[in-house]
């Protein structure tokens, strides 16, 4: 039997992938599916190829076959392509397009003139990046996607659950707020921002490297004219800006959320206050009305949830004894979910080593 504690993006694939291999599966989430408290909620995760990183570069392609497979099993549509663009003077277009076209992965470097006759409801001052293996990703479906088809498939799914403690000894027991000690043969920790508080509680030393849990905020913001057709984008000057289609987050019409990757505040699972910071507010609606003009600057909803970040900002994908941790995500991880959970299936059912950029610190090898 194989426990999976936590029920968000990477815990919700790593159970479908577990079960449609065919294994018995207990998926145990603090609150109910879909919560959201954590890092998983909402209708828009951005997808994109366009990394400053060869190796995400790489998982990214087989992040996208993942979420192809995920849709025909689960019959779901979960990425939607939209095309993405790249610019800012911090955001390296030309560098981008070289591993792009190391990679393989179609693209077009455009001027600042060319991509604004493209896109009038923009404004750039650089060279613009294109690819159109971008898109928008359904968090919200994706976790119940999974859970629904890892149910169907024989999971044993427990909701409003809370993991106490997990005791390694003659086996591994988990142990419930309900007073439950479940045997266990591997369990896969996917806690999330809960991470760090549960980790005192877990019978092996981990190992782990500092985490910082942060508060972040997004907004969404009315399109002017809803006819228009609006890519994904990042964008770093001052800011480091990213933004995606909001899907059905934006309210009825539709809306484009845009936020910083970078302003968080501290914060832990249990004590986050929820409460958007109204700087970032205003950075955010400021940087609108400069460089999208097809936008109203004024948001019409926001919310908050948590990044986990690890020091590399690179995930953690590994495995210390009979348990397995699965990816504090650096608040980049989403559109990588079912790749992340067959990465962490391999490790649970002892088939793979951890990536070595992925591993806790004690067993990293040197970069
Ligand atoms: O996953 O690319 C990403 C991302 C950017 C900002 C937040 N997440």
């Amino acid at each position: 039997m194989i426990v999976i504690v936590g029920a968000g993006l990477m815990g919700a694939a790593t159970a479908w992938e577990l079960a449609r291999r065919g294994v018995e599966v207990m998926l145990i989430e603090a609150y109910e599916i879909g919560h959201r408290n954590g890092s998983s909620h909402g209708t828009s995760r951005i997808f994109r190829r366009a990394y400053g990183d060869a190796l995400y570069v790489e998982l990214t392609g087989r992040a996208g076959e993942c979420w192809r497979e995920l849709e025909a099993d689960t019959g779901t549509a979960l990425l939607r392509m939209t095309g993405g663009l790249d610019f800012g003077v911090r955001r390296d277009p030309e560098g981008l397009a070289r591993l792009l076209a190391g990679a393989g992965v179609p693209h077009e470097l455009l001027p600042a003139s060319a991509a604004a006759e493209r896109w009038p409801y923009f404004r750039f001052d650089g060279p613009v990046l294109f690819h159109p293996e971008a898109g928008v990703v359904d968090a919200d479906a994706t976790v119940a996607a999974c859970v629904r088809r890892a149910a169907e498939l024989g999971a044993d799914v427990r909701t409003n659950t809370r993991v106490t403690g997990i005791d390694v000894r003659d086996g591994v027991r988990v142990r419930t707020d309900d007073g439950a000690e479940l045997a266990a043969d591997t369990v896969v920790v996917a806690a999330g921002p809960w991470l760090p508080e549960l980790a005192d509680g877990i019978g092996v030393p981990l190992g782990l490297p500092r985490l910082r849990v942060t508060q972040q905020q997004v907004f969404h913001f009315r399109q002017r004219d809803p006819g228009h057709s609006w890519p994904t984008l990042v964008a770093t000057d001052d800011l480091e800006i990213y933004g995606l289609p909001s899907g059905g987050d934006g309210g009825t019409a539709p809306a484009v959320k845009v936020a910083e990757h970078d302003r968080g505040t501290p914060a832990t699972a249990s004590t986050r206050d929820g409460v958007v910071n109204p700087a970032s507010r205003g950075a955010v609606s400021a940087w609108v009305e400069k460089w999208l003009p097809g936008l109203d600057p004024v948001p019409v909803a926001e919310a908050s949830c948590l990044y986990t970040i690890t020091p590399t900002e690179d995930f953690i994908l590994d495995r210390v004894g009979p348990v397995v941790v699965v990816s504090p995500c650096s608040g980049h991880g989403a559109k990588f979910a079912p790749l992340i959970g067959r990465m962490a299936a391999d490790l649970a059912l002892g088939q793979a080593g951890p990536h070595p950029r992925f591993a806790l610190p004690r067993t990293a090898t040197p970069r």
